[in-house]
């Protein structure tokens, strides 16, 4: 026969010694881990911006390898595309070129057709998240990027805000993390190689010298230059998914994930390389 479950109690004499109780005991370990969680970020190998699909698996690789790596979303759940698959049909396909990345992260998929491969997207986004976590790379989330740091021809950094600051169109000055490199995962709208371009006037390594944009839809070409356009596209900036094939004028490609997940990986080992030159 099974014991009896055991009465579950929270041991509401924990907080002694706190002056204000149990309220101060939660609010001083909650304060006191963050600061000490944004205290290890001030000065980073790499800064993600962007926690969709390639930001996070850039983020997975560049952890692991034992580099320090911040991610910053803004929203409150970092993902991006991925969490809603195709029309919020919470499903996504990824060829077999990206299954060792599967594997790597332990996601769990099933055989398609014709070398394709089927995930539950929600799994997958949580996987990915978890995983990249697990190695050691922190996500801030509800971060919004408004900026870079740039000295000497070089981006440095990131410049931070609370995404409702902005949202609220608060006069709030920002804060900022220094970078040896920055990674714009930022999706469509590839906005910190915009503003780069933008705020400094500076010709950016594409054929125009600027942000060509992003072009209608052809999944196969799109897949293939989302890799061929994940590169550095400024000294100290990288970009990667959907934010390479915009910032290259490419095509976008629908609700199939393995460019994403190889552009990912490919920009972890290009930043890596350039970490490992500038130290
Ligand atoms: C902080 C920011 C900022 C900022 C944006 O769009 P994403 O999912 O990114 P990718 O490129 O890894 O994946 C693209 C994929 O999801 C997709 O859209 C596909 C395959 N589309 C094909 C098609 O045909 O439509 O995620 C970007 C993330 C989001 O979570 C944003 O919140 C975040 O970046 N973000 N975070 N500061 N300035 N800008």
């Amino acid at each position: 026969m099974r014991d009896a479950p055991r009465p579950v109690k929270l041991d509401m004499h924990a907080a002694k010694g706190y002056h204000g109780g149990m309220e101060t005991l939660i609010t001083r370990g909650i304060v006191h881990s963050y600061f000490e969680k944004i205290n290890r970020s001030l000065q980073l190998d790499a800064a993600i911006v962007g926690g969709g699909p390639s930001g996070i698996v850039a983020a997975y690789y560049l952890a692991k390898a034992g580099h320090k790596v911040a991610l910053l979303d803004r929203k409150l759940a970092p993902g991006g595309g991925m969490w809603g698959g195709a029309m919020m049909f919470n499903e996504i396909v990824v060829q077999e070129e990206a299954l060792p990345i599967l594997e790597d992260l332990r996601l769990r998929y099933r055989k398609y057709e014709q070398g394709t491969y089927l995930l539950d997207s929600v799994h997958a986004t949580a996987g990915l998240l978890y995983r990249a976590t697990e190695v050691g790379a922190l996500i801030f989330n509800c971060y919004s990027v408004e900026d870079v740091v740039y000295k000497q021809g070089r981006v440095g950094g990131v410049v931070v805000n609370w995404t409702p600051v902005l949202l609220q169109k608060m006069h709030v000055d920002p804060l900022t993390f220094a970078a040896k490199v920055v990674l714009d995962a930022t999706g469509h709208d590839c906005e910190i190689a915009r503003t780069v371009a933008r705020k400094n006037g500076v010709a950016l390594n594409t054929e125009t010298g600027g942000v060509i944009g992003e072009m209608s839809m052809d999944a196969a070409e799109g897949e293939r230059t989302t890799i061929e356009n994940t590169k550095e596209i400024y000294p100290g900036l990288f970009v990667s998914g959907m934010a390479a094939n915009g910032v290259s004028g490419s095509f976008r490609m629908g609700p199939i994930f393995g460019g994403m997940l190889l552009s990912g990986k490919k920009v972890a080992e290009l930043m890596e390389a350039s970490i490992l030159s500038n130290s």
